[in-house]
């Protein structure tokens, strides 16, 4: 059992990525953000994972992981200045949906899906020719368990006992395919056998199961035990993306049945259970984390937005002649 404070920490962790996720799904409405990602359902395994975690391992997300980004306690105003494209995003308007930054450990996802589970394996083997006790947490999708990329990054993991630990946000769609249609295997935890690696499935919006299964497998990489997949079963309560419409694929009981399951929900009656949590308080921190994220919003919408070169900047050394001509029209 996970002890009272440290789970009143990852529920504060959870609902603030909740209330951030709504916020900017709020913005891509009114035109103000290009396009978003929610992890509305998924906080549990996002914030549970990312607190198993020494402040100097690091992470390799996909798009689903804002609430590693609040545990990992990146300021939310460059979270929000991601969003914005505001001449304080870090990474320049560049990679949109995706965050990182290396001062925070965090290895920007890439585009086509799973391509950072190769990377991911490389990148904690460097750790571990150098001598240092570093772990690499890689998250993804069912979808990705498809790719050659899963294939090739879990058998390289395995051969070579690489620091890393792999988490399946198992959210039971890619889009608009569903897992029946994503595998035929009885569960994604299953394929780490085939790799020589340890797998397990585990409840993904129990916070508790989350947090004790992932720093399990973190001190087990750590210690030189290998890698470990770690399938985390859970629900995509949100649209894949802004552009998306699941009332097209999903149907309206499948998703209250899920809506009954939402891990805030679950966490909160725990912690209520445990004397540690009520509705005064509960009202208060949706109210706290509301208003914090909508002043960091007035904050980074007074600073200038990207100039339009930034589009060019730190991709090419030389830009070719078609962008430079490109970007003169643009202009
Ligand atoms: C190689 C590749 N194919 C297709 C896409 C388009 N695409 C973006 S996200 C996505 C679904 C990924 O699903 P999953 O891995 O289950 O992650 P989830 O979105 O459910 O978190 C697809 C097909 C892409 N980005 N890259």
């Amino acid at each position: 059992m996970v002890e009272g404070e440290k789970l009143l920490t990852m529920y504060r962790d959870m609902v603030m990525a909740r209330v951030f996720d709504s916020w900017m799904v709020k913005l891509q409405r009114m035109g103000r953000v290009a396009a978003y990602t929610s992890s509305e359902g998924q906080e549990a395994i996002a914030v549970g994972a990312a607190h198993a975690l020494r402040p100097d391992d690091w992470i390799f997300p996909t798009y689903r992981e804002t609430g590693a980004y609040i545990a990992r306690r990146v300021p939310l105003e460059v979270l929000v200045a991601r969003q914005l494209g505001s001449v304080l995003d870090p990474l320049k308007g560049h990679e949109v949906l995706l965050f990182g930054g290396r001062r925070f450990r965090i290895v920007t996802g890439p585009g086509p899906v799973a391509a950072h589970l190769c990377t991911s394996v490389g990148f904690a083997l460097a750790a571990k020719y150098r001598g240092e006790d570093t772990v690499v947490l890689a998250f993804f999708g069912d979808g990705a368990t498809s790719k050659g990329d899963f294939n090739e990054g879990l058998n390289m993991a395995g051969v070579t006992d690489a620091p890393v630990v792999f988490i399946c946000q198992n959210n039971q769609y890619a889009i608009s395919v569903p897992l029946s249609r994503q595998t035929a295997s009885e569960s994604i935890a299953v394929k780490a056998k085939a790799y020589g690696l340890d797998g397990v499935r585990i409840d993904g919006n129990d916070i508790q199961a989350c947090y004790l299964t992932t720093l399990e497998a973190v001190e087990k990489a750590r210690r030189g035990g290998g890698p470990t997949l770690i399938e985390a079963f859970t629900y995509r309560l949100a649209p894949h993306s802004t552009a998306d419409d699941p009332s097209r694929y999903i149907s309206r009981e499948e998703l209250e049945e899920w809506r009954k399951r939402d891990p805030l929900k679950r966490l909160k009656k725990e912690l209520v259970s445990r004397g540690l949590w009520d509705e005064e308080r509960d009202r208060q921190l949706y109210s706290d984390c509301d208003r914090l994220i909508s002043s960091k919003i007035e904050e980074v919408e007074k600073a200038a937005p990207l100039p339009i070169q930034a589009i060019l900047e730190d991709v090419y050394h030389t830009p070719p002649w078609h962008l430079k001509e490109e970007l003169e029209s643009l202009k």
